[in-house]
C-alpha cells in the first residue's frame, strides 16, 4: 500500500476511551484519562508515524449537551476536529446500551469517513456487542467496524490498519520524529488537572481550570508556578483542605507525573484563585485557553 497521511478526529460520548485510544495508540501518555466524565475539553492533537503513513489524531472531548459557556466551547472543538479530519474514529462504549444520538448528529453534518470502534471489549459480552454494533450501524453508514480494548491494547493493530486504509495518499504532514504541537505548559496544566479529577469530588473537578503562570527552566530542575481557578469562593477551601492537606496532596501527586513527562525534577507551587462563575463568561473561558 502507499504512503498515507492525514488528519483521524476521535469522537463519542464521555468516558468511551478516546483519550485511552490515543495514548494506546501513540504508546505514550499525552492525554489525560480518568474515571469521571468530561475530562478532556482541548482538542489534544497526537501523531502517529508509521511505515504505512502518518496518522494524526484529534482527541476531543466527550460529546454532551452543553449546559454552560465552557461546555459550549467544548462541543465547538468537537465540530472542529471533525471538520478539520480526513476520517474520523466513533468510539462507543461496548459494555453499555449506545446513546449516541448526538454523536451520529456529529457524523452526519461533518460527512467524513467513518469507522464504528467498539471499546472495552474486554468488559463486554458478546451480546452487549452485537447488539451495540446492529443499533449504530443502522443510523449512520460507517465504513467499517472493529472491536477494541484501548486500556488493555487489543487489536489496536486491526484498527490501525483500518484507519490508514480511510487517509489519503499524501506525504508525512509532520517530521517523524514529532508526537504533539502542544507547549510542554499546556501538557502540565493537564497533568494537574488530572489529579484533580482523581482527588476531589462532585462538582470540584468541573469547577476549576489551571493555569501556568510561571515556567523556568534552570540547569536542572523546573520551577513552575500553577494558578487553580474555582468556580466559587467556597470551592477555595475544599482544594487546599484542612491545613492545606488536599493541596499539598494534588502537589505532590501532580509533581511525579509533570516529572514523569519531561524527565527532569519540578519545582511546582499550587496557588488557588476564585474568579466567580468563571465557566460562564466567554472572555475567562476564553482567556483560560478553550
Ligand atoms: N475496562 C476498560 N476500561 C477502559 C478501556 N478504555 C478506557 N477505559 C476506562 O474508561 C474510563 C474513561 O476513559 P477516558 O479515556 O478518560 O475516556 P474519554 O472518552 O476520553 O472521556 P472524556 O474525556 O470524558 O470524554 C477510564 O477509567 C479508562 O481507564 C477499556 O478498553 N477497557
Ligand atoms: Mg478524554
Amino acid at each position: 500500500m502507499s504512503y498515507r497521511a492525514g488528519f483521524v478526529a476521535i469522537i463519542g460520548r464521555p468516558n468511551a476511551g478516546k483519550s485511552t485510544l490515543l495514548n494506546a495508540v501513540l504508546e505514550f501518555k499525552l492525554a489525560i484519562a480518568t474515571h469521571k466524565a468530561q475530562t478532556t475539553r482541548h482538542q489534544i492533537l497526537g501523531i502517529l508515524s508509521e511505515e504505512q503513513g502518518q496518522a494524526i489524531f484529534l482527541d476531543t472531548p466527550g460529546v454532551i449537551d452543553p449546559k454552560y459557556k465552557l461546555q459550549e466551547i467544548m462541543m465547538q472543538t468537537v465540530t472542529r476536529s471533525t471538520r478539520d479530519a480526513d476520517a474520523i474514529v466513533h468510539l462507543v462504549d461496548g459494555s453499555r446500551n449506545p446513546e449516541e444520538d448526538m454523536v451520529w448528529e456529529y457524523l452526519r453534518s461533518a460527512k467524513k469517513p467513518a469507522l464504528l470502534v467498539l471499546n472495552k471489549m474486554d468488559i463486554s459480552d458478546e451480546t452487549q456487542l452485537e447488539n451495540a454494533e446492529k443499533i449504530c450501524i443502522e443510523q449512520y453508514p460507517y465504513n467499517s467496524v472493529c472491536r477494541i480494548s484501548a486500556g488493555k491494547n487489543l487489536e489496536l493493530d486491526a484498527l490501525k490498519k483500518q484507519i490508514f486504509e480511510l487517509l489519503p495518499e499524501s506525504p508525512p504532514l509532520y517530521p517523524d520524529d514529532q508526537l504533539s504541537e502542544h507547549p510542554v505548559r499546556f501538557f502540565v496544566s493537564e497533568l494537574i488537572r488530572e489529579q484533580i479529577f482523581l482527588l476531589y469530588d462532585q462538582e470540584i473537578p468541573y469547577s476549576c481550570t489551571v493555569t501556568i503562570s510561571d515556567f523556568k527552566e534552570d540547569a536542572t530542575i523546573d520551577h513552575i508556578h500553577a494558578e487553580i481557578v474555582v468556580n466559587r469562593d467556597s470551592q477555595k477551601g475544599i482544594i487546599i483542605g484542612k491545613g492545606g492537606s488536599m493541596l499539598k496532596k494534588l502537589g505532590t501527586r501532580a509533581r511525579k507525573e509533570i516529572e514523569e513527562l519531561t524527565g527532569r525534577k519540578a519545582n511546582l507551587q499550587l496557588f488557588v484563585k476564585v474568579r466567580e462563575k468563571w465557566r460562564e463568561k466567554d472572555s475567562y473561558v476564553r482567556g483560560y485557553g478553550y
